[in-house]
């Protein structure tokens, strides 16, 4: 290795930036304090984690094109066109920097305050977790002429910092293996999951260009994503999903600087006709699913200016208010701050903390959204109009529930009539089966353990609540049941202390009916008793699809069409086979061992990875257009399967 060179090389950018903090061999040991787990999902944050330093050269102003790649065998490969890791040699390690990025715990800039980096989050723990975590990765530099190269092998130079030859070209490039021996599940990355995250940085980060390209099959699959709206096309992109009708063309826009320039604030937004509202924000290009003082911000203000405006053109009578979820019902919004010093909060580190942050957001919608809706009166006249009659439900809802509670308070009896209760009042073991049928519904009672598990049979009129809103619910003859039993409340009144049952389990049939119930309810739950999906208390039963006879005694059932050919080639004949057409055709005895045992059943635990695909799934599925329904399907066959696990 040229030394000369190397020290040449290290410019004026300097190397002592980087502070030196620890070794590797943590990383190796825990490597879920750094990046969560190691599953599917800790596998693909290695991707994230190197992308993420080029999105920083790129908001640095130094890059504008990052290509990432799944090559065969599921190795990654990540280029820029930044300025290169610096190469040259640092005072303090005396080694090059880039190799210090990758050989050293907490070196990125990003610790040292100063230096480049604004980013660093979730878990923002940078290359040198990925190099720990990598069977082996390989760095380029392009840089003043010349192709640096260096090899590591489980967090562990194996070569030095090489020069390989000449270039005309700047930027960086790196190439990882996983280590299986790391990732234990799997080490396949899975293109929809990077297509999500890419996209979404493209649009958090306009103008960039992000490309990703899949190597591993015959024909090599590709997208390109570059965004000159930045998050105005992002809620553009959001609303065409969800194929809702937007009520005004133009998405509105605003944005705010610091005064003293240490953060900037976004906020794109669009009203749609539906009855759900979505509002995404972000910190330094981190997702903040619990949100934080820049979302509370957001929120205040558009409560606040919707009032003001109301009062100040006299469409909001006296006294009259409206709340905030009157004036977010069918809202589409995508907030975005970068800052310097982020700080995260919770115990998921995805909320942020910063207070001034709240203010410059708040301010910025006070003054702009206002502005706004009093150069645009038409569209600000029919977003008013729709805060209004979702005000007016609001109030309807209200007096249904009280109506319900005077009436279940003359009644002996609060708990639905045809609920079969359970001994336990322990949540923590309690389950109740919500059972489409009558019939369905008696197998269930003979079979059950009354001890833990309660049943409820569904009747009546289902309503679709993706087209109605809160008020509609508590005059549904079919929900309100369900509602009774768990005990927990909806919508703003929810509150999981109160729920009776541990475990929620929808049992339908195998059937087109049974599916329909089944997604219905799914969006139930994930409308109106949201905490209840995300905290994975929804399960789905699993009965069996057939029952396979061998003479007198034997009996087995499979709960799919392989598992049903794989028992028929064992048997090799001789054997009957009944298909169950429903719950309804099974005995309380059958029903009970297939379906209910705790020892004996599979469950499917509804889980949802990511709210806006859960958002886009429920709007679409059981939203009015029939044709992207159509195409969804068709594309996500498997869609129930990403809800569940
Ligand atoms: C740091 O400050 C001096 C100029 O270069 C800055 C820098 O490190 N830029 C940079 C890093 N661009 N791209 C990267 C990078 C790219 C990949 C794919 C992986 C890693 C770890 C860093």
């Amino acid at each position: 290795m040229d030394f000369s060179e190397i020290t040449q090389a290290a410019q004026d950018y300097s190397s002592d930036q980087i502070q030196v903090l620890e070794g590797l061999e943590p990383v190796r040991k825990r490597p879920g304090m750094y990046i969560g787990s190691t599953s599917e999902r800790g596998l693909h944050h290695l991707v994230y984690e190197i992308v993420d330093n080029s999105i920083d050269e790129a908001l640095a102003g130094f890059c504008d094109k990052i290509d990432v790649c799944i090559l065969p065998g599921d190795i990654i490969s990540v280029t820029d066109n930044g300025r290169g890791i610096p190469v040259g040699i640092q005072q303090a390690t005396g080694l090059p920097a880039v190799t210090v990025v990758f050989t050293v715990l907490h070196a990125g800039g990003k610790f040292g305050g100063g230096g480049y980096k604004v980013s660093g989050g979730l878990h923002g723990v940078g290359a040198s977790v990925v190099n720990a975590l990598s069977e082996w990765l390989e760095v380029e530099v392009y840089s003043e002429g010349k192709v640096y190269f260096q090899r590591f092998e489980r967090g562990e130079a194996v070569t030095g910092l090489e020069v390989r030859g000449d270039t005309d070209k700047h930027g960086t490039s790196v190439r990882f293996k996983a280590d299986p021996e790391i990732f234990r599940e799997t080490t396949v990355y899975n293109y929809e999951t990077l297509q999500r995250r890419l996209r979404e940085q493209a649009f958090l980060n306009a103008g960039v260009h992000i490309e990703l390209a899949d190597e591993r099959g015959d024909e090599r699959v590709q997208d390109n994503f570059c965004y000159s709206g930045g998050i105005s096309s992002f809620v553009e992109y959001i609303n065409k999903k969800a194929a809702v009708e937007v009520l005004h063309p133009d998405v509105m826009h605003f944005t705010a600087v610091m005064p003293d320039d240490s953060a900037t604030a976004e906020v794109a937004m669009q009203y749609n006709d539906s009855y759900n509202g979505q509002i995404l924000s972000f910190a330094n290009n981190i997702h903040t699913t619990d949100g934080g003082t820049h979302e509370d911000g957001f929120k205040r203000a558009l409560t606040r200016v919707f009032n003001e405006y109301g009062k100040k053109y006299n469409i909001l009578k006296e006294g009259d208010k409206l709340t905030g979820d009157d004036v977010r019902e069918g809202l589409t919004a995508v907030i975005s701050v970068k800052l310097k010093e982020a700080q995260f909060e919770g115990q998921t580190k995805a909320k942020l903390g910063n207070s001034e942050i709240g203010t410059l957001v708040s301010g910025m919608v006070n003054d702009k959204l206002m502005t706004y809706l009093e150069e645009n009166p038409a569209t600000a006249r029919t977003i008013f109009d729709k805060a209004m009659s979702a005000s007016r439900a609001r109030e309807a809802a209200k007096r249904a529930r009280e109506l319900v509670r005077r009436k279940s308070a003359l009644e002996s009896a609060s708990l639905p009539g045809k609920l079969a209760d359970c001994q336990s009042r322990n949540p923590e073991e309690t389950e109740i089966y919500i059972v489409e049928g009558d019939s369905a519904g008696g197998s269930a009672k003979g079979g059950r353990d009354r001890r833990f598990q309660a049943i409820l049979p569904l009747w009546g009129k289902m309503l679709n609540v993706e087209k109605a809103r809160l008020d509609k619910v508590y005059s549904n003859e079919k929900l309100m049941p369900v509602v009774t039993a768990l005990g927990c409340g909806i919508g703003d009144e929810f509150d999981m202390s109160k729920l009776r049952y541990g475990k929620i389990i929808i049992m339908a049939d195998a059937d087109v009916d049974g599916s329909h119930i089944r997604t219905l309810l799914l969006t139930f739950f994930y409308r109106f008793m949201k905490p209840l999906v995300e905290d994975g208390h929804i399960y789905l039963a699993q009965p069996p699809l057939y029952r396979i006879t061998k003479g007198k005694n034997t009996h087995y059932y499979a709960y799919s069409d392989p598992e049903r050919d794989q028992i028929m080639a064992q048997l090799g004949g001789n054997y009957e086979i009944q298909r169950y057409k429903g719950l309804g055709e099974m005995d309380s005895e059958q029903l009970w061992e297939t379906t209910m045992d705790p020892e004996r059943r599979t469950m499917l635990r509804v889980q949802v990875e990511d709210a806006s695909a859960a958002n886009e799934a429920f709007t679409i599925l059981m939203g009015d257009k029939v044709e992207p329904r159509r195409e969804f399907i068709e594309k996500n066959a498997k869609y129930v399967q990403n809800l569940d696990v």
